[in-house]
């Protein structure tokens, strides 16, 4: 069987890590190899990136600074964990990818587009997801979501404008690359929402 590159965007709280979860185990019972991951983070150097900017403490991190660590911790976590993953046929499942960077510094942080993508080309080489699904809820829902759930980080204490423009972005770049990126509404039911995303990861994965 062949390996997968399959990301999970959306806005805070939208229910990636519930779908990935479920996910997994749905394609692990088909007996397929999965491997569950994340950005930022994903190896020891990426997680501790992922300590810098998530640290709500961190207010003074500037955008160009932000927009860079994040990318370094992709460059780290692409060469050490998901490219020889890919490399041995296994489905990689990733909770975020280059399009949160696209989402969050380029249209939240208002961060050049082109600087933006030269960077996703310098820290992922040529490893792109083959799927990427967006789990789509209004901004103010999904962090009424993740504010249940936990705690606040540096992120999601930006203001709900923020969230609403990189929600707007996830949908822009849908629209932009509609064989790549697939929308799924994700204020259904998580059953429903499972439902949907692995009829389209059953598609990828029964491509020749
Ligand atoms: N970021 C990340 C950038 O700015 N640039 C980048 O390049 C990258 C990679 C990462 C932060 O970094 C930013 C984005 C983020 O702000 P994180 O902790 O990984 O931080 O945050 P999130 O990715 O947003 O993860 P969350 O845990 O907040 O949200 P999830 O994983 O989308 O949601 P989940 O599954 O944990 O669910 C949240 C709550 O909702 C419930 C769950 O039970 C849970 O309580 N829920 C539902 N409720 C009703 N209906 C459903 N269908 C539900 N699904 C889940």
């Amino acid at each position: 069987m062949n390996g997968a590159f399959i990301t999970l965007e959306g806005v805070e709280g939208c229910g990636k890590t519930t779908q990935m979860t479920l996910l997994r185990d749905r394609l692990e019972r088909e007996g397929r190899r999965v491997l569950l991951t994340r950005e930022p983070g994903g190896t020891p150097i990426a997680e501790a990136i992922r300590d810098i900017l998530l640290d709500p403490a961190n207010t003074a991190l500037s955008p160009v600074a932000e927009l860079l660590l994040y990318e370094a911790a992709r460059a780290q976590h692409v060469a050490e964990r998901i490219r020889p993953a890919l490399d041995e046929g296994a489905i990689v499942i990733c909770d975020r990818f280059a399009d949160s960077t696209t989402a969050y510094q380029g249209a939240g942080r208002v961060l050049p587009g082109d600087t933006v993508r030269n960077l996703h080309r310098l820290a992922t080489g040529a490893v792109w997801p083959d799927l990427t699904i967006v789990l789509d809820i209004p901004a103010e829902e999904g962090l009424k979501r993740a504010a249940a759930a936990r705690t606040r980080d540096r992120i999601e204490r930006e203001p709900l404008e923020f969230h609403q423009r990189v929600r707007r972005e996830f949908l822009r770049i849908a629209e932009s690359e509609p064989e790549r990126v697939k929308v799924v509404d994700a204020a259904q039911p998580p059953e429903a929402v499972a439902a949907a995303i692995y009829e389209l990861v059953r598609m990828v994965l029964e491509q020749p």
